[in-house]
């Protein structure tokens, strides 16, 4: 096994190196410096490609403080109408960089470029179309009332931001999970200040060159860049100035930034991590469970929060369909991001790579059976430094095993046999996380049965990861708090005013 240092973004001394891009926070409508620079380092090889400035607690002050004036001023003055044009302004100014982000997002995660190019700058532009077409269409209540004197009264509902959001993102979908958050945000009149995870700071970055093309006034989009406590997390959490917080991250994380959130009674929106089950029962469409098992497994390199780590199969299929997981895993060749052979790419860190591999460890100490994987690949020297690990299937633990508990957030999944609908559905729910679920049948009345009896926020059946953004999204358990999509994303943007007028 290779072994190398851990390598995620470190801080480092003020300036820039030798072929690594300065990527800078972005102010009030400008770039700015700060006084400490951290290194981003490329997933592929571990070469230093970008020094990031890191926002110190004056400057996420400056941001919120930019924010709060462009809230009073130009664009709290605008209509619907004139924010819904700008927002598409926003969607085609990525559509027309698409090749900018797409080369700023695979460098900083590695991911293959059909990957990208597919999901996440497509979705980039989408989230900004989508959330300004629900501003414009969606109306608001309003009731008559009788009252004594005959006279009656009416009831109506506006709708008005909630002021200045802090908005907190990982590092899996930089651009995707983003953008699904301002997008809305800024739709509902608010304005941001957005922290990207210290892994991937570029696209974030980019998107402020949109925002000035597009005519956006300045301060509405304001990006820090840094880490979580004791950095600009910390500080865009704990700001005042700052009214709502929303946040994708892992679970304990989101409890630190919830318990931040309670100085001030700020609400919050969480889209935390998930131990997400796929129910492959032997009525199943066998091909298309295989194909959609793999891609949900091993899709992005296994890190998708809506990513299966628990495979249940009906026990007359099992074996036969271990085997064809296997053979696929083993299709899936590492590679560099813009070969068209490359079908997995690396993880995102090296320090993310010692977790997932401890848990490859553990999974042996423990007695599982190794199916495939289970360590790192054999890679050309050029590719050797980076964070890889192999796609790896286990089967022989159970559900009380951490392998069947934990999110490890790799391309990785343990493959266990049922022997009923009412077991396998017990068994699913047995766990602490309630995100997604992908059930594989061709019996209609067994399909709703098991979707509605799982405990999650999302239910899949006969397919994954197929997003109509006008639904509700979110996690049950510790997988969230609230739904954001459609109109969803409205409840938590706005503060929604209610008018009695008596007549
Ligand atoms: P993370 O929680 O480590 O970090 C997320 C962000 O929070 C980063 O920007 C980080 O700098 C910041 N942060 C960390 N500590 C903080 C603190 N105390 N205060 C303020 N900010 C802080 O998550 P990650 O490793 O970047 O992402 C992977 C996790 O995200 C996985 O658990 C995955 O399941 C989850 N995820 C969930 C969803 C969803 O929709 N439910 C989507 C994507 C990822
Ligand atoms: O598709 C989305 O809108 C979304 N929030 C996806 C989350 C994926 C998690 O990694």
């Amino acid at each position: 096994m290779y072994e190398t240092e851990p390598t995620a973004a470190v801080r480092g001394e003020p300036g820039s190196q030798a072929g690594a891009k300065p990527v800078r926070n972005f102010i009030d409508g400008e770039y700015r410096d700060s006084g400490r620079w951290f290194d981003k380092r490329s997933p592929l090889d571990n070469a230093l490609i970008a020094r990031v400035a890191e926002a110190s607690r004056e400057d996420v002050d400056a941001a919120v403080r930019a924010a709060r004036a462009a809230l009073a001023g130009p664009w709290g003055g605008l209509t619907i109408a004139q924010r819904v044009d700008l927002l598409y302004a926003v969607a085609d100014g990525i559509e027309r960089r698409f090749d900018d982000f797409l080369a700023a997002e695979v460098a900083d995660t590695g991911k293959p470029v059909s990957l990208a190019r597919h999901i996440d700058i497509p979705r980039g532009a989408a989230n900004f179309k989508v959330f300004a077409d629900v501003v414009k269409n969606v109306p608001a209540e309003s009731f008559e009332m009788a009252t004594p004197d005959g006279a009656g009264a009416l009831n109506y509902a506006i709708r008005r931001p909630v002021g200045v959001v802090g908005v907190i993102c990982p590092w899996n979908l930089p651009l995707l999970l983003m953008t699904w958050k301002v997008g809305p945000a800024l739709a509902c009149g608010n304005t941001v200040v957005v922290k990207p995870s210290e892994e991937t700071p570029q696209t974030a970055a980019l998107l402020g060159e949109v925002m000035n093309a597009a005519g956006v006034p300045r301060g509405v989009y304001n990006v820090v860049h840094g880490f979580g406590p004791g950095s600009a997390g910390e500080f865009v959490t704990t700001h005042p100035g700052v009214n709502a917080i929303t946040f994708t991250g892992e679970t304990r994380t989101g409890a630190a930034i919830m318990k931040a959130a309670a100085d001030g009674a700020r609400p919050v929106s969480l889209e935390m991590g998930g131990k997400n089950a796929a129910i492959v029962f032997a009525d199943c469409d066998f091909d298309a469970a295989i194909e959609g098992t793999l891609r949900s497994c091993f899709s992005n390199a296994g890190q998708v929060c809506l990513g299966t780590e628990r495979v249940y199969v009906e026990r007359p299929i099992f074996e036969r369909f271990v085997a064809a997981l296997k053979e696929g895993a083993e299709r899936l060749r590492p590679g560099r991001p813009e070969e068209a052979a490359t079908g997995i790419g690396p993880l995102i860190s090296h320090e993310h790579r010692n977790k997932v591999l401890s848990y490859y460890r553990k999974a042996v100490e423990l007695g599982a059976t190794v199916v495939t994987g289970g360590g790192v690949p054999d890679l050309p020297a050029n590719l050797r430094e980076g964070a890889w690990v192999q796609p790896t299937l286990w089967t022989g633990l159970g559900d009380d095993s951490p392998i069947a508990r934990e999110e490890i957030f790799g391309p990785c999944a343990l493959v266990m046999p049922f022997d009923s609908e009412a077991e396998v559905v017990g068994r699913a729910n047995a766990n602490a996380y309630g995100l997604a679920t992908a059930i594989w049948t061709t019996n209609l009345s067994r399909a709703h049965r098991v979707a509605a009896a799982i405990e999650v926020g999302i239910a899949w059946v006969n397919s994954w990861f197929l997003r109509d953004l006008r639904t509700a999204f979110g996690g049950a358990k510790q997988s969230g708090i609230g739904r954001e999509g459609g109109v969803h994303s409205l409840e938590f943007y706005t503060e929604l005013k209610n008018i009695c007028v008596k007549l």
